[in-house]
Parts: structure tokens; C-alpha cells; sequence
């Protein structure tokens, strides 16, 4: 399985996360995003008409959507699956939003930074408050007692707030639920994704 990858990239790194917490091999082709635009090269476009990243190749088959590539690899997997859907869709908004600015601020993309920060300020603001409902039930993930690529499709652009300009600081249960997906078996880093922003649950 080929991940064709930016090592900055949040959607990448679902994608290398995912399969590191599955123990599935994965090897990855480095794209040179920033600052040659290789994501939009005729080579890349073949394989990927849209031009984004990550593309996933897998024998003849080609996945360019994050959530797909999620669902590919844990096909055989069904404890990483639950309500998954209405979360996948969430992630794209966050991507959208906390995303945008991240890219604004880490890579100079043009976007009306006030206003996807707002955005971003909001679906954290939704995501805390789920995320406080399901401790209520004794639940720190997002769809129940185990994560899911729910989880997975979220929390990296969600750590990745505070590269766009967006604090953690103000929401405990979404720092409580960061440390509970960085102490799953297999955890793999990024560059950005900072323990300070992590909270220890209470005893
Ligand atoms: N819908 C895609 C979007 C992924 C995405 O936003 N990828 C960014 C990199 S993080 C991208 O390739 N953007 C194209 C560009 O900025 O030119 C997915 O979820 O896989």
C-alpha cells in the first residue's frame, strides 16, 4: 500500500496514523507540496484528477479521500467502526475551517483568516460540548468506549488548532480526549501536535 504523503499535511497524517495504530504496513511516497505544487503535477493528476492529497494506491485501486481511506483500512476491522458518519462529515468542516487557517498561517494560503478562525472557534465549540456529554456517560471518545475513525478523522486537525491561530486552551474535554488518543498502542507524532495542549484526567 502506497500513501502518497506531505509530512504537514493533517489528512496525510489521519491516513499515517490509522494505519499505524492498525500495525498496517504502509509505505509512504513523499509529494513535495510546499513549496513545488507536486500534488499538481501531470504525474499526480492522473492518479488524483482533483489534485489534493492524500492518495492512497493499493494494487490498482486508487483512494483520494481521507474518510474512504479510513473505511478502506479498517475494513476488516470492526471494533474501529461505530456512527462514524455524521464525525467523517465533521472532520471535513473542521478541515474547512481550523484547516484553512493553518494553512493560511503555516504555508501563506489566501483565506479570510477572521472568519475561518470564527468557524473553527465554533465547531470546536461543538465538538467540547459533545465530547462533555459523552463523559457524562463515562465515554471519552467520540462514538463510545473505544475509538473509531471517528476519532481519527478529528483529532488531527483539531491538534493542529494552534498552527492556525486557534487556542485549546478553553476546552478541557477536547484536551482530555487529545491525551486519550496519544496513549493508544501505536501512536505516531506529527510535527505540531504538542503535549502542552493535553490534559491529564482527573483520578
Ligand atoms: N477531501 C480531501 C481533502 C484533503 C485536503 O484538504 N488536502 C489538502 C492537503 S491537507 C490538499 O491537498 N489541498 C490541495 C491544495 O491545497 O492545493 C480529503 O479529506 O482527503
Amino acid at each position: 500500500m502506497i500513501l502518497y504523503d506531505y509530512i504537514l499535511s493533517a489528512s496525510c497524517y489521519q491516513v499515517r496514523l490509522m494505519a499505524a495504530l492498525l500495525g498496517q504496513p504502509l509505505t509512504t511516497r513523499a509529494v513535495n507540496f510546499h513549496p513545488a505544487k507536486e500534488h499538481k503535477s501531470p504525474e499526480m493528476l492522473k492518479l488524483n484528477p482533483k489534485g489534493t492529497l492524500p492518495v492512497l494506491q493499493d494494487g490498482d485501486l486508487v483512494l483520494t479521500e481521507s474518510a474512504e481511506i479510513l473505511r478502506y483500512l479498517t475494513r476488516d476491522t470492526p471494533d474501529w467502526r461505530g456512527q462514524d458518519e455524521v464525525w467523517l462529515s465533521f472532520a471535513a468542516a473542521l478541515n474547512g475551517s481550523i484547516g484553512t487557517a493553518r494553512l493560511h498561517d503555516i504555508l501563506s494560503y489566501d483565506a479570510d483568516i477572521d472568519a475561518v478562525r470564527r468557524a473553527g472557534v465554533q465547531h470546536l465549540r461543538q465538538l467540547e460540548a459533545h465530547l462533555v456529554e459523552q463523559r457524562f456517560d463515562g465515554m471519552i471518545f467520540l462514538t463510545g468506549h473505544t475509538p473509531t475513525i471517528a476519532d481519527i478523522a478529528c483529532f488531527p486537525t483539531t491538534a493542529l488548532a494552534p498552527d492556525g491561530g486557534v487556542s485549546l486552551d478553553v476546552y478541557p474535554s477536547i484536551r482530555l480526549w487529545m491525551r486519550a488518543i496519544r496513549s493508544l498502542p501505536g501512536f505516531i507524532e506529527m510535527p505540531g501536535i504538542h503535549r502542552l495542549h493535553e490534559l491529564e484526567a482527573a483520578p
